[in-house]
């Protein structure tokens, strides 16, 4: 009866349009008279998921047929943003016998979505971002799933289902404030909810000694009873994740959380009602919402309560995987890689040591060899201020039985490393976990890089960077083979396909592609070389960007009312100049907003003097600056850029003489589903760090594959951007990281001065100058001229000034010579697509291979 019932999935129009009014009329309870762009959204959704479903079943099955070793990504965040686009990109009309169907499955729902009354891109409109990351780390742990599933690699990502996302940035007054997200207003068609997969997760209480009279020091050869204080649920819900032109659909598991069904009868019975069901919302609370904070750690012990539920749900549910093959233990590594993405997972190292050694009794060497052959550890930022550390206090009293087994991984690797060099007590103290102090502190970085058998950076440089300052110690202890490089990648099918279809076809037409398999194998892309001086094609290359340039300026006239361009003919003429990204000091915003106010103080200079607009725009050519991105709520300095921007801004777009020729704009609320449009719309965007600052980036990836060029320091990845794509196509300033330290020492030490023109624009922004407001912005002047300046914006500044000057004369007097910049950064960036950094980590740190369905 099953077979002969097989639920099958659309693979015609038709049937794509059947499967829509089932689900108006069941699913929804609505009828095609009463459904509006939100139903249809839902309708469409819900179709594309029944098919996404059957694969990821198949998928499922196929892997658990074959038992083959797996990967688990553990990330704290998933930047996903829209699933439907991706989805439909990504769908898969192969039917059941395998056979490759050459339908786009794209265009069959469009045409389906238009004969019942819609518009897909209104349909599109609907869905609600999936905000579950703060930036960078977040959108590269979505890239990777998007890359693991479509190089058919057994790999499930684990995070948290968080009810409120990243928050809704709105801009009042030119301030920054924080809404809520609340993402799950309408049910989400892409979670799957498992309400049976439910798995107890334990916090406080105290441990129970089995063996009272045993020497202190050999306690942890035999395992200890961890008597839990508080209990809670963690309950899966599951994304599936589509691979490109593949018949893989992965699964991303993301933990809620609920309360137990154990009730506190003694509270109840005492009367105490209402503090019983107190408790109860307290479990609901660990996966409220994500914290806001980028690169910077706060202790809070709720954030500590996510980390331990998420680690030990996961490794549970690992576990259980693991299980059902009847393998003994010291197999687990040849079945089980696990990735953590930077330190926010490290509990799970400690918690899978503690079931080998409390549950199952495993001696503790063992298991510890189990430990470390199964983990490695992602650094993303050499930031002091963002590495993660807890208060042996705040631990002890959440996890005590993890705080004794730290303690005890710690003697062992301490004991280690005495031996190996016996008389530097100074190294042994460096390199303990536990920081002493008047308040002990756990160093969660260290603890990861014990835990690990890799140990990776995510650019050439910042992997450099971390073996020679901050885990030194450590790289001396383990020897070269423990730290490796492997270099960030974005998805191409989400930042070409999917963000600029336009730019898409005109590649798949030009190397006569039309199954797009470039988007597979991007070294494809090197054939666009031959054009880079084809006049024809320069035209059509440039038609795009102009077009892409006009949908940002609707975007932008949408969010903020203002009209930017009087006259949209003349769009070609005008430089777009993008910085977007999360507001920090480091990635210096405050530069580029300095940048744009010298820039408009010289315009004004140059008017006074009786100059006319034409022979102003000769040196100072039309253009917008743009800035986008969320600050930390708690990060005053970068709140304060922000202001700045939106003051700025002000000035500068109602100054009437400028006659168009500059303009200064903050787009509110960057997201994934923005960055998509922002991205593709740019002439130049900025990534211009402090050098030795940004691990890699990721934008400036997303910025070159859409045909933007760069500017920016010589930093994270735009070192091998620069390798890749040339250094004729990049516009690099500022000074290099390995004189930094020197620099700042020199600050530290009143050696330098400011040059002429930081001085003059920081005049500009104190007291009643043109920027003022009331001496606001003191403090982002201070730090500069008073308080060491440690961003180095006064070294770098008369260099990025340079190189904008130069960006200004290429573009506006040599547009031919800029269009063969874009093309070829295009042709060459094929090295960036997160699909070959999925395959560095398979074949060099998880040992994993693909199973194809
Ligand atoms: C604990 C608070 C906290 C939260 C997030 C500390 C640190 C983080 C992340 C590590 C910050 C982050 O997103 N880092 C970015 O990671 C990207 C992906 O590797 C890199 O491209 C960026 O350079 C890096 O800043």
């Amino acid at each position: 009866i099953w077979n002969k019932n097989k639920v099958e999935k659309f693979t015609t129009v038709d049937a794509f349009e059947k499967r829509f009014i089932d689900h108006v009329e069941t699913t929804l309870a609505r009828s095609i008279y009463n459904c509006d762009d939100l139903a249809a959204y839902q309708a469409t959704s819900n179709s594309v998921r029944d098919n996404l479903t059957l694969d990821l079943n198949k998928t499922q099955q196929r892997q658990t047929a074959r038992d083959p070793k797996r990967c688990y990504y553990l990330s704290l965040e998933f930047l996903m943003g829209r699933a439907l686009d991706n989805a439909l990109i990504n769908l898969n009309l192969n039917d059941d016998k395998g056979e490759p169907s050459s339908t786009d499955g794209r265009k069959l729902v469009e045409k389906g979505v238009h004969d019942l009354g819609f518009k897909l891109e209104d349909v599109l409109e609907q869905e609600p971002d999936a905000a579950l990351g703060n930036g960078g780390l977040g959108r590269l742990a979505a890239c990777f799933v998007d890359s693991m599933a479509t190089g058919d690699y057994p790999c499930w990502g684990y995070g948290l289902r968080y009810q409120y996302g990243i928050f809704a940035q709105k801009i009042i007054n030119g301030y920054q404030v924080e809404t809520p997200d609340y993402w799950l207003n309408y049910s989400n068609p892409w979670e799957i909810e498992r309400s049976e997969i439910q798995v107890p997760v334990s916090f406080y209480g105290y441990v129970s000694r089995s063996d009272s009279d045993s020497k202190e020091d050999d306690r942890t050869l035999r395992p200890s009873e961890w008597i839990a204080g508080e209990r809670v649920i963690a309950v899966a819900y599951d994304m599936p994740i589509p691979g490109f032109k593949s018949n893989t659909v992965n699964n991303l598991r993301l933990w809620g959380s609920k309360p137990t069904t154990e009730f506190d009868f003694a509270k109840f019975n005492r009367g105490d009602y209402q503090n019983s069901l107190v408790e109860q919302q307290r479990a609901e609370s660990i996966t409220a919402v994500l914290y806001p904070n980028d690169n910077f750690e706060q202790g809070k012990e709720l954030r500590l309560k996510q980390q331990y539920f998420w680690c030990s749900a996961s490794l549970h549910d690992i576990i259980r995987r693991f299980k059902k093959s009847r393998r003994p233990w010291c197999e687990f590594p040849d079945q089980v890689a696990i990735q953590l993405n930077d330190t926010h997972p490290t509990l799970s190292v400690v918690e899978l040591q503690r079931i080998l050694v409390d549950l199952e009794h495993l001696p503790w060497g063992e298991a510890w060899d189990i430990v470390t052959k199964t983990f490695s550890y992602t650094n993303h930022t050499v930031m002091q201020e963002a590495l993660e550390k807890w208060p042996v206090s705040l631990f002890g009293r959440l996890l005590p039985r993890h705080l004794e087994i730290i303690y005890d991984i710690n003697w062992f690797f301490l004991q280690s490393v005495e031996k190996k060099f016996p008389h530097d007590m100074d190294l042994v103290s460096r390199v303990s976990i536990i920081e002493e102090g008047k308040d002990r502190q756990i160093r969660m970085a260290y603890l990861a890089i014990i835990g690990s058998h890799k140990v990776n950076g995510v650019a050439e440089l910042h992997s450099e960077l971390i073996k020679t300052t901050i885990f030194k110690d450590f790289a001396k202890i383990y020897g070269n083979d423990k730290f490796i490089n492997v270099t960030n990648g974005i998805t191409p099918r989400r930042w070409l396909r999917q963000a600029n279809p336009e730019l898409s076809s005109l590649i798949s037409e030009t190397l006569k592609d039309k199954g797009d398999e470039y988007l597979l194998d991007m070294s494809r892309l090197t054939k666009l070389s031959k054009y880079a001086e084809d006049k024809k094609f320069l035209k059509k290359w440039d038609d795009v960007k102009q077009k892409k340039k006009l949908q940002l300026i609707d975007l932008v006239e949408k969010l903020t009312g203002h009209k930017l361009v009087s006259d949209r003919s003349k769009i070609h003429d005008v430089l777009f100049d993008i910085q977007v990204k999360r507001i920090h000091e480091y990635k210096r915003q405050q530069m580029n907003i300095f940048g744009c106010i010298w820039r408009y103080l010289q315009i004004k200079k140059m008017l006074g003097e009786g100059k006319t607009i034409e022979e102003v725009k000769e040196i100072y050519p039309a253009k917008i600056s743009f800035f986008g991105g969320k600050s930390a709520p708690g990060y005053y300095m970068a709140k304060l850029i922000i202001k700045l921007i939106n003051t700025v801004a002000d000035v500068i777009n109602n100054d009437k003489s400028l006659d168009d020729i500059f303009k200064v704009v903050f787009i509110p609320d960057y997201n994934v589903s923005k960055a998509e449009i922002i991205i593709p719309a740019s002439d130049l965007s900025e990534h211009i760090s402090t050098a030795g600052t940004e691990a890699s980036g990721t934008s400036n990836m997303k910025f070159v594959m859409n045909g933007g060029l760069l500017i920016g320091t010589v930093d994270g990845a735009n070192v091998e951007i620069t390798r890749e794509i040339g250094e004729d196509n990049i516009f690099l300033f500022g000074n290099l990281s390995e004189n930094v330290e020197e620099l700042r020492f020199n600050h530290r030490f009143r050696k330098t001065s400011l040059p002429e023109s930081l001085n003059e624009v920081l005049k500009s922004c104190v007291g009643d100058a043109v920027f003022g407001n009331n001496d606001e912005f003191r403090p982002l002047v201070d730090s500069i001229k008073y308080q060491g300046d440690y961003y180095l914006v006064s070294d770098d500044f008369e260099s990025y000034l340079g190189a904008q000057k130069l960006v200004d004369e290429i573009y506006h007097n040599n547009r031919n010579e800029w269009l063969k910049k874009s093309i070829l950064s295009v042709a060459n960036v094929g090295f960036f697509s997160s699909d070959r950094c999925i395959q560095e980590y398979a074949e060099t740190i998880w040992n994993i291979e693909p199973v194809k369905v």
